[in-house]
């Protein structure tokens, strides 16, 4: 719409890799006249995600900020270990409390944009409010696939291709990915970063209406563009990348929630040695940021930080990735495979090679 009437609520999840494509959505609305209500949900688990909000709204004034403080959930109860999904699930079970926090909206919400991991909660919410609601969907459109036909799977998909995590039917990450699937005849629409290019016959399936039942419109509005103010973050790595000769350097980096221990961190770092290719590496020890006390000296080794002196450069810090990615030195990346670090992959030309553990969910 350009007539500057839709007031849009956006509904992100936990964890940098649910946030950014949430903001990087909001600021396109921006550019198309709408008005803005964006739900941050507090306490905020990692200061990557704080730092990003906090600069996302000094550079958008008229975006309004509505803080909800949903009711702190008991990990050892909730059998939840990782901080990211514990507050997924925090935020489902005190979905009811956003209703107040919606209407209380002047002017009024035209309609929500919630996130998948969300999906199940917020349709009591929406449903009692007589309110459009749609779902940034933050994976690709073949996980969508996937996504709205489960827990019925089609027997011709073999084990080893589904995500590791989705084998465990016990596990609440399953339970709320088929919760979740299940409500989504419930809602007006998916929006999702992808885009004919990168997922022709996915985005063909699911506009052909024979994959599932009631599955509403999905609209691929990707590639998602980074915001300027993403442009914040450490500069040694983008200096080092100037003087390294073109497609010389592989990027290896797991995303913003994958820890490695030190064990693992040893024998990737070795190995990455051994390669003889040069590297920019994000270490990454703890899932929360803010639990990283330890250096690269210790985390590393001095025997192995020494040997990587002449090879590579490895790092601690958020770096600005969709900028290291643009870099000519670049020709490479090691990636976790979460669906935005393909996208922006993608973007740049950049061939992935992937790993796969046992808490994959891509
Ligand atoms: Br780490 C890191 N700088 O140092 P994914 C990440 N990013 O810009 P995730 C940086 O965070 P899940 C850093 O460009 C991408 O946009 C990166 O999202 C950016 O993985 C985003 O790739 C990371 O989807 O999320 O964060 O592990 O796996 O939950 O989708």
């Amino acid at each position: 719409s350009s007539d500057g009437n839709l007031h849009v609520a956006l509904l992100p999840s936990s964890g940098m890799g649910h946030l950014l494509p949430y903001l990087r959505l909001a600021a396109s609305l921006i550019h198309h006249q709408c008005s803005l209500t964006l739900i941050t949900t507090h306490p905020i688990v990692s200061s990557a995600e704080s730092q990003l909000i906090s600069t996302f709204l000094s550079a958008f004034p008229q975006i309004t900020q509505k803080k909800f403080t949903p009711i702190p959930l008991d990990p050892v109860a909730a059998n939840i270990t990782d901080p990211f999904q514990l507050q997924w699930e925090t935020i489902r079970q005190s979905a009811h409390l956003l209703s107040p926090l919606i209407s209380s909206s002047s002017p009024p919400i035209s309609f929500i944009i919630t996130d998948v991991t969300l999906m199940s909660s917020v349709i009591s919410v929406t449903a009692k409010l007589c309110l459009p609601n749609y779902i940034l969907f933050t994976s690709s459109a073949r996980m969508l696939s996937l996504f709205s036909c489960f827990p019925s799977i089609p027997s011709s998909i073999p084990k080893e291709s589904l995500p590791p995590i989705l084998l465990d039917s016990n596990s609440s990450f399953t339970k709320n990915f088929s919760d979740n699937s299940g409500s989504l005849k419930h809602f007006n629409g998916v929006l999702i970063n992808s885009f004919e290019e990168l997922e022709k016959e996915s985005l063909e399936m699911l506009a052909s209406g024979n994959l599932t039942k009631g599955l509403p419109p999905v609209f691929p509005l990707g590639p998602f563009q980074p915001l300027e103010l993403e442009r914040i973050s450490l500069l040694a790595p983008l200096k080092w990348l100037e003087n390294q000769e073109e497609s010389s350097v592989v990027y290896v980096s797991f995303g913003s929630r994958t820890a490695m221990s030190k064990e693992q961190i040893r024998e990737l770092g070795n190995g990455l040695v051994l390669s003889g290719c040069k590297f920019l590496w994000v270490v990454k020890s703890k899932v929360v940021d803010k639990e990283e006390e330890e250096g690269l000296d210790e985390i590393l080794g001095h025997q192995l930080m020494k040997k990587i002196e002449n090879n590579g450069l490895v790092v601690k810090e958020w770096v600005d990735q969709w900028q290291i990615l643009s870099q000519k030195a670049v020709g490479g990346f090691i990636s976790h495979c979460g669906w935005n670090s393909v996208v922006e992959a993608a973007c740049h030309g950049i061939p992935v090679a992937t790993t796969r553990g046992p808490n994959d969910q891509c």
